[in-house]
C-alpha cells in the first residue's frame, strides 16, 4: 500500500518516501539536498494510518506515552543477543529478557524485539554493575528492513530511516540483482535505500560508473567507496549525519571497515574474505545499534546470503521499482503483470531504453519467485 501522507506545512500531498519520487537531477553522495528531510515520528505516522487497522497498536502507544511509575523504564534495543536485549534508556545499558506473551504474538521467527526497537521494561535489579529487566511492550515500528521465505520472516532492523545497501565489486564479486531485492526490501519496509559499492580500489575494469548510473538515474543516492584509498568516505558519513542508517548486504563486503573508516572509535571486528571462495567469513554476527557522535545512529549487520522479498504481496511488486511506478497506468491491460502483455509500457519503456534491462530482469526474477511460492501455498 502506497503510504501518502499530507505534508506539514501545506495542504500539497508528498510522498512519504522520499525515493518514491521522480529524480529532480542524480544524487551522488554528498548531495545535501537530502540531508533536510524531516525524520518522521510514531506518532505523526500513527495518526494519519487508516482508522482501525491499526487500533491495537495505537493502544500500545497511549500506553508508551503514559508517565511510567518507578518500576518501568523506556529504552531502545540497541543488540540482541539469543533470549536477552540489551536496552539503552539514554544513559545506561540493561540486559533484558522477554515476556513470554510478546513471544507468542510475534511475527517473527527468532525474536518479537529486534535492534532498533522502542520498549517498555520493567526493572528487575538496578544495583550492582549489571541492570536487569523484563521487556514488556514493544512499541509500534514506523519502519522494518525484513526478509522473509514465505514461511518465515526476520526482521533486521526496526525505526530506521535509511538502509545502505552495501555491495564490494571484488572479493565477492558484486550480485547486482541483490541490490535491487534490497530495494524492494527497504521500500516495503518503508525505509530509503542508498547504494554502496564499496572495494573501488579493486575496481580494474572501470564497471562501477555504469552501476551506479542504474541507481542515480532513478533517484536513489549511490556511490563508490573504498576503504583502502579513502574514497567516498566522507560522502557517506555526511549521508548517514542525523539519520538512523542500517547497513547491510553479503559477508565480507566490508560493511564493518566502512564503519570503522567513518568513526575509528567503533573499532569493530572485521576479517579478510576466504582466499578460495571470495566469501565473507560472518565475522559480523548480531546487530548492533551505534550512536553517531553528531546525533544518528548506525546499525551494522550480520552478512547475509540472500534476500528473500515474500513479505512483498505479488500485486505490490511493481511499485516498489521506482521507474515502474507512474508508468504501470499506461499499460494496455489493468492487470497487466508486464512480462508476456501486448500493449505494455514498461516492456516499451526497456526496449526504448528508458528502464534498465538489468532492473527489469530483477524485476522479472522477483515476480516468478513470489508467483510460484503463490501457487505453492494454494496447492497445499
Ligand atoms: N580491497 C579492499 N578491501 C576491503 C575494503 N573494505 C574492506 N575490505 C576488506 O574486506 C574484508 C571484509 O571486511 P569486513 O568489514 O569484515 O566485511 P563485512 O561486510 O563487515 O563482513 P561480515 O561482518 O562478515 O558481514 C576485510 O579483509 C577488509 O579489510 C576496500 O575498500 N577495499
Ligand atoms: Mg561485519
Ligand atoms: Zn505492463
Amino acid at each position: 500500500m502506497a503510504r501518502r501522507r499530507k505534508g506539514k506545512a501545506g495542504q500539497r500531498r508528498v510522498d512519504f518516501r522520499p525515493n518514491r519520487q521522480q529524480p529532480r537531477r542524480h544524487k551522488h553522495f554528498g548531495s545535501h539536498h537530502l540531508a533536510d528531510e524531516a525524520v518522521e515520528d510514531v506518532h505523526l505516522a500513527e495518526s494519519v494510518r487508516a482508522k482501525g487497522e491499526l487500533s491495537r497498536r495505537r493502544t500500545v502507544v497511549e500506553r508508551l506515552d503514559e508517565p511510567l511509575d518507578g518500576r518501568r523504564m523506556r529504552g531502545k534495543a540497541v543488540a540482541v543477543r539469543g533470549a536477552y536485549v540489551e536496552v539503552d534508556d539514554g544513559k545506561e545499558l540493561w540486559l533484558c529478557t522477554i515476556r513470554r506473551i510478546l513471544r507468542t504474538r510475534s511475527i517473527d521467527t527468532r525474536s518479537p524485539v529486534v535492534v532498533g526497537d522502542d520498549v517498555i521494561f520493567a526493572v528487575t535489579r538496578s544495583e550492582g554493575a549489571q541492570r536487569e529487566g523484563v521487556i514488556e511492550e514493544i512499541a509500534p515500528r514506523r519502519s522494518t528492513l525484513a526478509r522473509s521465505d514465505g514461511r518465515r520472516t526476520h526482521v533486521i532492523a526496526a525505526n530506521v530511516d535509511q538502509a545502505v545497501i552495501v555491495s564490494s565489486i571484488r572479493e565477492p564479486r558484486i550480485k547486482e540483482h541483490l541490490i535491487d531485492r534490497y530495494l524492494v526490501a527497504a521500500h516495503a519496509g518503508n525505509i530509503r535505500g542508498i547504494v554502496c559499492i564499496n572495494k573501488a580500489d579493486l575496481d580494474e575494469d572501470d564497471e562501477i560508473p555504469e552501476i551506479l548510473e542504474r541507481y542515480t538515474r532513478i533517484g536513489y543516492l549511490a556511490g563508490a567507496t573504498s576503504t583502502k584509498t579513502g574514497q567516498g568516505i566522507r560522502e557517506l558519513r555526511d549521508a548517514l549525519a542525523g539519520k538512523v542508517t542500517i547497513i547491510s548486504g553479503q559477508s565480507g563486503v566490508g560493511k564493518s571497515s566502512l564503519l570503522n573508516a567513518i568513526n575509528p572509535a567503533w573499532n569493530l571486528k572485521t576479517a579478510a574474505v576466504s582466499e578460495a571462495t571470495e566469501k565473507g567469513r560472518h565475522t559480523t554476527t548480531t546487530a548492533v545499534w551505534l550512536k553517531l557522535p553528531e546525533g544518528g545512529a548506525v546499525v551494522d549487520t550480520p552478512g547475509i546470503r540472500a534476500l528473500d522479498v515474500a513479505m512483498v504481496p505479488l500485486e505490490e511488486l511493481e511499485m516498489h521499482f521506482v521507474e515502474f511506478v507512474d508508468r504501470v497506468r499506461h499499460c494496455r491491460f489493468p492487470n497487466c503483470i508486464h512480462i508476456h502483455e501486448e500493449g505494455c509500457a514498461i516492456k516499451a519503456a526497456v526496449e526504448a531504453g528508458e528502464i534498465d534491462p538489468m532492473r527489469y530482469e530483477s524485476y522479472v526474477e522477483l515476480f516468478m519467485e513470489l508467483s510460484e511460492l503463490r501457487a505453492k501455498r494454494m496447492g497445499n
